[in-house]
Order: C-alpha cells, then sequence, then structure tokens
C-alpha cells in the first residue's frame, strides 16, 4: 500500500469530483475455479478499490457518503476456521485506519446503509459491475437486475474515476518501472529459452514463472505462440520450428498490482530471414514513429492514423499494397494487416480501466469510437494525449488466411490489396513490437529502464549470446 495520506487524499479528490450522493465501491470477492475451495489463485483485487481504500483482501466494500463526508470499510472479520487455514490477517478495523478510514462495519451493515440511502431518495453510485458475485450482490442491495446494472452506474463516478486514474502520480510511475523490470526479465526468458524442439507452452510456463518468482503475477494470460497472427494466440504443445516467428505478449504485475505489457517477436532459430525482416523492419519503424509523435495535445487517434499511413507506404513498396495512400487508409485497407488499435491506456489494470467502458477512457466528447469500420473500431484509445498519461505503442502486422480469404471472396478494398501476392505470405504468421510510454510534458518516453531487445540486430545478437 501506499501511505494513508494517498488514499485520503484521493477520495477527497473524488467527493468533489461527484459532488453528491454515497458511493459504494466494490472489492472482489474470492472467485472458486472447480470447487468452492480452489480459488483463481493469487486472488486480484478490483483496481478501483484498490486505489481509493488499498486492501488487497476478499470480501470487503468501500462507501463514501458525499452528502455527510462519511467514509466505511465495510466486510467481515475472518473467524478461528480461516485462521486455521490460512493464517491471521489484520482486521476490517485496522484495515480501514491504514487507509485513513474513521469507521468500520460488519457486511450486514451495508444493506442498513443502502436501505437508509433508498428511502431518502439519494443518489447511489456504483461502477458497472464485471464479476457475477458483485452482480447478485448488487442486486440483493438495490433490487437492480444484472441485465441493468450496466446502465444503471454511475456515469458521474465513471467520469471521475478515469480522471483522476489516467494521469499517474510518481509513485504510480514507480510502480509501472518496477513491473516493467520484471517485464524485461521475462522477455529476455523467452528470448533464451526459445529454440527448436521446445513446445510453446514450456516458453509460456517459464514466462510465467518470472512473473510469479517476482510480483503478484501476469498482468493477463500470456500470449506465446508461433501463430503470431491470432491475436491472443495462448500457448499450446505445438513445438517450436527453425525458420518461424514466435511472438510473445506479456507483462507482470507488482505486488502493489501495477502492470507492464510488452510484445517482442523474434525468430525461433535466432536469425531472422530476408523476407522476415521486411516486414518486421515496418513494424519497427512504425513502433519507433509513435514514441517520435506521441506528446501532450496529440490525438492518440491520430497517432494511429499516421502509423496506419506509414505501414501503408511501406508495404506498397513491397508490392503488397497498392493506390493512393490516403484513400487505402481512410476507406480501412490496411486493416488487413493490421485490424487493432495502436495501443491502450495501461497502469492497475492491463487495459486501464476497460471495465468502466472504453468509450470513457479511450475517448471523449472531441474524439468518438468509430464503431462502422473493421479495424478502427477496435481502437481502445483515440483522445488527446496528457502529461502523466501512461499508454502502450503496439503496431502489428498479421497475415490472418482466414481473413485474406474471406476479403478475397468478397472484393474488399480490391484497388489496395495485392491479393495474388499476398497469398504467399499466408504461411507467415505475425509481428507486433509493444512498449508501455509515459507522456511527459513535451513528449514521451520509454517506460522500464531496460529496453527489450527489438532491433533486429540486438534481437540477433541476445540470442546468439544467451
Ligand atoms: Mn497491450
Amino acid at each position: 500500500m501506499f501511505s494513508k495520506e494517498t488514499y485520503v487524499n484521493r477520495r477527497a479528490e473524488l467527493k468533489k469530483l461527484v459532488k453528491s450522493g454515497i458511493i459504494i465501491l466494490f472489492g472482489n470477492n474470492e472467485s472458486p475455479a472447480n470447487f468452492p475451495a480452489n480459488g483463481y489463485y493469487p486472488f486480484r483485487q478490483d483496481s478501483t478499490f484498490l486505489y481509493y481504500f488499498g486492501p488487497k483482501r476478499d470480501g470487503l466494500v468501500g462507501v463514501i457518503d458525499v452528502d455527510n463526508d462519511k467514509e466505511l470499510l465495510i466486510g467481515n472479520d475472518i473467524d478461528i476456521d480461516d485462521i486455521v487455514w490460512y493464517g491471521s490477517v489484520d482486521s476490517v478495523h485496522d484495515m480501514a485506519e491504514h487507509a485513513g478510514v474513521k469507521e468500520s462495519a460488519p457486511m450486514k451493515q451495508l444493506q442498513v446503509i443502502c436501505d437508509n440511502a433508498m428511502k431518502e431518495k439519494r443518489t447511489i453510485h456504483f461502477l458497472p459491475p464485471y464479476r457475477h458475485d458483485t452482480m447478485i450482490q448488487i442486486f440483493d442491495l438495490l433490487g437492480i437486475h444484472p441485465s441493468k446494472q450496466r446502465e444503471a452506474a454511475s456515469v458521474e463516478l465513471i467520469k471521475a474515476v478515469v480522471k483522476m486514474r489516467s494521469t499517474k502520480e510518481q509513485q504510480e510511475i514507480e510502480e509501472i518501472e518496477r513491473a516493467c523490470a520484471i517485464g524485461y526479465k521475462m522477455h529476455t526468458t523467452a528470448m533464451r529459452v526459445t529454440k527448436p524442439g521446445v513446445t510453446e507452452k514450456y516458453v509460456g510456463g517459464q514466462v510465467n514463472g518470472i512473473a510469479n518468482s517476482y510480483g503478484a503475477m501476469v498482468s493477463f494470460p500470456t500470449i506465446f505462440s508461433q501463430h503470431g497472427e491470432i491475436m491472443h494466440g495462448n500457448p499450446s504443445m505445438a513445438v517450436l520450428e527453425s525458420g518461424r516467428l514466435a511472438l510473445c505478449d506479456c507483462g507482470g504485475e507488482t505486488m502493489e498490482h501495477y502492470c507492464s505489457d510488452n510484445t517482442r517477436t523474434f525468430p525461433v532459430n535466432g536469425k531472422f530471414t530476408q523476407r522476415q525482416l521486411e516486414i518486421y523492419s515496418i513494424v519497427e519503424d512504425c513502433h519507433d514513429l509513435a514514441l517520435k509523435i506521441s506528446k501532450p495535445g496529440v490525438k492518440y487517434f491520430d497517432v494511429h492514423m499516421d502509423v496506419c499511413r506509414l505501414m501503408t507506404d511501406r508495404l506498397k513498396e513491397l508490392g503488397l499494397m497498392m493506390g493512393d495512400t490516403e484513400e487505402a487508409v481512410r476507406a480501412g485497407a490496411h486493416a488487413m494487416f493490421l485490424p487493432h488499435g495502436l495501443g491502450h491506456m495501461m497502469g492497475m489494470d492491463v487495459h486501464d480501466m476497460e471495465g468502466l467502458g472504453q468509450t470513457y477512457v479511450g475517448f471523449d466528447d472531441e474524439t468518438r469510437p468509430n464503431l462502422e469500420q473493421f479495424g478502427t473500431n477496435c481502437l481502445r484509445m483515440g483522445r488527446r494525449l496528457e502529461e502523466g498519461f501512461v499508454v502502450t505503442d503496439e503496431p502489428g502486422i498479421y497475415f490472418i488466411p482466414a481473413l485474406i480469404d474471406e476479403w478475397r471472396a468478397k472484393g474488399l478494398h480490391k484497388d489496395f490489396i495485392n491479393y495474388e501476392k499476398l497469398e504467399t505470405y499466408k504461411d507467415f504468421g505475425g509481428i507486433r513490437i509493444e512498449d508501455d510510454i509515459l507522456i511527459t510534458s513535451d513528449g514521451c518516453r520509454f517506460l522500464g529502464e531496460e529496453r527489450i531487445p527489438y532491433h533486429p540486430k540486438d534481437v540477433e545478437d541476445f540470442m546468439s549470446k544467451n
């Protein structure tokens, strides 16, 4: 946890932003994997609850009564049976004190608080729930059916939380740097153990072990696959083959639950082929372009579009695309190769605050998501960058056989895509390079002290020496 003042100040600011009513922030509950006592391990607390209250235990709820300037931490103390199996933990009263919260109460008190607030017709603010047990809790407390809870969630509260969590404090940036240090170890481990003959799962397992050894856990399920064209390709029992590329997208989470998220794509045998280098260098230049032009005031949507234009220009040089670049990008033809956005916010959630709704997190009144166009509809972040934002820079080029077949059969974008040539790339896979960047006062910088090798020469050097 950070200092008591951190949480006191954050809640004070939240009260100012929300102005009136009563705010209920649900911590997460234990979540069973295959029988009640076998939970998904390690337990993961809700990030917004962590942000305003701090405790990492399950079964807690934070209440902030804005009108009466009162705060409570609600939860039941564990009993002797639990102590026998799990050891002692702080009482709810002590946890409240660590967060500078004056009052604590057992869980049954929450119903009383909600009943009173409803009787007095006060606004009860809660965030959109994403776990079903929380939905049942809200149903019991407020009588709102789970199917109606997303729309009943408080827009004022969502906007206030997004406003606060988007700009990272110095101590949060330091935590993210720590997560990046774990991420560095994860990725260099992947490069070390990757060789022809081992399975994807073996490499994935080694990488996950690093995250568990140095921090809380992985920040999301590790992607490690020779099929880089599958966006979320989890490790399979497939054996790594010389001549192919392996894509590794993974990150660590610190004990304070701050994340890192990087992607590297490298040759299984340690040496790129000419054809791989041609595509790789485009992704590399797109990645570096984003780093060059991202700064406060610039829309991340525009950075994404600049990257798409550069990618299209370069794919034209290779004969994979053709026609006018501007028209091709406007039509969305580049999405054949890059069907996702350039990046997303990152913080305590690897896709920071995604559960609150992407429109609130990545967009604003000025920049609205384009839901019509394939590819562009996957943009997670489009709004203007501000100092203190942490975003990912993750361009990629993918050759997705099913997508090639589908577009070709429909005759889509045939003025911009050379399908004849594209056929010969169906066995290529995909390449993504991803880093986490902090928006500074006049530009941006990489997060993480050590750079995971990504220039082809550095990748080959590292792999030959390790
Ligand atoms: Mn990412």
